[in-house]
């Protein structure tokens, strides 16, 4: 296993719960490897009063997975964010698990969880999967902007209002995860050139459509210049 795990400063039991949980679930991958990434993007503090902020990565890659990426990272000490994205190697046949929680003070406003297709007719798969994750019991249920087009017929996205709704949130993600890692043991890698360019396509789409999400620059623009902000997002969060 790796040795580059975050030692995180975070302390929200509930983003503590998720990132044990996604953890458990990663750490049954073959192959499971951290990945080298310029430490100035790792881990990145600043101190300055009234705007600290931290930003705590990993990467890891694995058989089937070309990018395994956790993110937490608080802002001003009220903005608490979880943000995952497990990108398959398009050599094999496996949805983008994502997830993002964003918690403002006590308050989830969003909590975002999906298996987005990485190929035209992969849904048909998986989706049924999907569907049977019991998802009843949540009285907030947020509709999904414009750009999320690249998600599933199942994603699920809501505000969390009670602790049973943040309850059932970690078990919808951990379900979907069990669902994710049970596709990706039963892949096998592809040769055909043409199958494997349209997977790397949807990965391209996926990552241009999140890039559309105002919310995410939005925030880091508070903390750090434009190309800064350009560069993070296209090459750590959503590069293809
Ligand atoms: C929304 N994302 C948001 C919001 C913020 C961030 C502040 C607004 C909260 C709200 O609408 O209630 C900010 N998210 C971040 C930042 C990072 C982050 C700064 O991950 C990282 C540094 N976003 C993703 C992924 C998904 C995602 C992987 O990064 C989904 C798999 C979804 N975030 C997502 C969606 C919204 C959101 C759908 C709501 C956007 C809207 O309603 O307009």
């Amino acid at each position: 296993m790796s040795e580059s795990l975050i030692k995180t400063k975070l302390t929200d039991p509930l983003i503590l719960d998720l990132l044990q949980n996604i953890r458990e679930h990663r750490s049954v991958l073959e192959n499971l490897q951290s990945m080298k990434v310029d430490p100035n993007l790792t881990n990145i503090i600043s101190k300055d009063i009234g705007r600290e902020f931290f930003i705590e990565n990993e990467f890891h890659k694995a058989k089937g997975f070309r990018k395994l990426h956790i993110e937490v990272a608080e802002f001003s000490k009220n903005l608490k964010i979880l943000h995952c994205v497990f990108f398959p190697d398009p050599k094999f046949d496996i949805p983008i698990f994502g997830m993002d929680l964003v918690k403002i003070n006590d308050i989830v406003s969003a909590a975002i969880v999906d298996l987005s297709p990485a190929s035209k007719n992969q849904g048909v798969k998986y989706e049924k999967f999907l569907s049977e994750v019991d998802k009843s019991s949540f009285t907030s249920l947020r509709e999904i902007p414009n750009w999320g087009m690249i998600f599933s017929k199942n994603v699920f996205f809501a505000s969390l209002k009670s602790n049973s709704e943040k309850n059932a949130f970690c078990r919808v993600v951990d379900e979907y995860l069990s669902i994710l890692i049970k596709l990706s043991k039963e892949a096998r890698p592809e040769f055909n050139k043409n199958i494997i360019q349209e997977r790397i396509d949807y990965q391209k789409n996926y990552c241009l459509q999140q890039m559309k999400n105002e919310k995410t620059s939005m925030v880091l623009l508070k903390y750090f210049d434009e190309k800064w902000v350009n560069n993070y997002i296209s090459n750590v969060l959503f590069d293809f």
